[in-house]
């Protein structure tokens, strides 16, 4: 693991303690042509699928030691973790303090063990969007498999029953409805990256479309 990474699980080994939870944003937090909102707007692609949570499944593979098919009660047996992040969509709207709660980044690349030629992640999503990142960019304290926002069921219209959020993307980089993660030896396109928009996504750096 290169460096930043050991730190950033040790960021999230302390909050999984319940030690510590260090701040990711100073005040600085809105990124540049970014503008609060106080709302939660909806985006998606005109579908919203509902999906039974007796009918769900989350299919993580590709290239890892042990793949799984995790129903959602096996989901839920997994260790369960919160964390209050801000959320930036590329259409200029930011919304501070969403409060999420799943399973972290961390704990599953702990169930699934990817094998070191893995680098880069493709995600599905029962709508039939799909978005990709690199594996390094996924690995961080704040990233998780979302099933809760704000102590209650992720709405329908906003991704349930489980839903990507990587605070530190653009907000399309995390998918609604998700389905399946795969681990890549090379990168794969997603949805909106092959229509234009930034295969890197960093709000901080106004990196919208490529
Ligand atoms: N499955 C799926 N995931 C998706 C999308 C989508 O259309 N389908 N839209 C993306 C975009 S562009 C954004 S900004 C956020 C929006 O999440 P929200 O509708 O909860 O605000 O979800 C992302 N994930
Ligand atoms: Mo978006």
């Amino acid at each position: 693991m290169n460096p930043s990474i050991i730190e950033r699980k040790e960021r999230w080994a302390r909050k999984m303690s319940g030690k510590e939870r260090p701040p990711v944003r100073s005040d600085d937090r809105l990124p540049p042509g970014q503008h609060l909102t106080r709302g939660f707007p909806v985006l998606d692609l005109g579908i919203q699928p509902e999906i039974p949570t007796s009918e769900w499944n989350l299919l993580i593979g590709g290239l890892v030691e042990n793949p799984v098919t995790l129903t959602w009660d096996e989901f839920h047996q997994l260790t369960q973790f919160e964390d209050v992040s801000d959320f930036h969509c590329v259409t200029t709207w930011s919304k501070y303090d969403c409060r999420w709660s799943g399973v972290s980044f961390f704990s599953l690349c702990d169930l699934v063990r990817p094998k070191p030629e893995a680098k880069h992640l493709y995600y599905t999503s029962y709508d039939g969007y799909s978005t990709n990142t690199t594996l390094e960019a996924a690995l961080d304290d704040d990233t998780l498999v979302a099933t809760r926002f704000d102590g209650a069921p992720i709405p329908r219209e906003h991704g349930g029953p489980a839903r990507v959020i990587i605070p530190k993307l653009y907000a399309w980089k995390g998918a609604k409805f998700l389905r399946t993660i795969e681990f890549l030896g090379a990168d794969k396109l997603g949805f909106w990256e092959v229509r234009g928009y930034s295969n890197t996504a960093d709000p901080w750096t106004d990196d919208r479309f490529s």
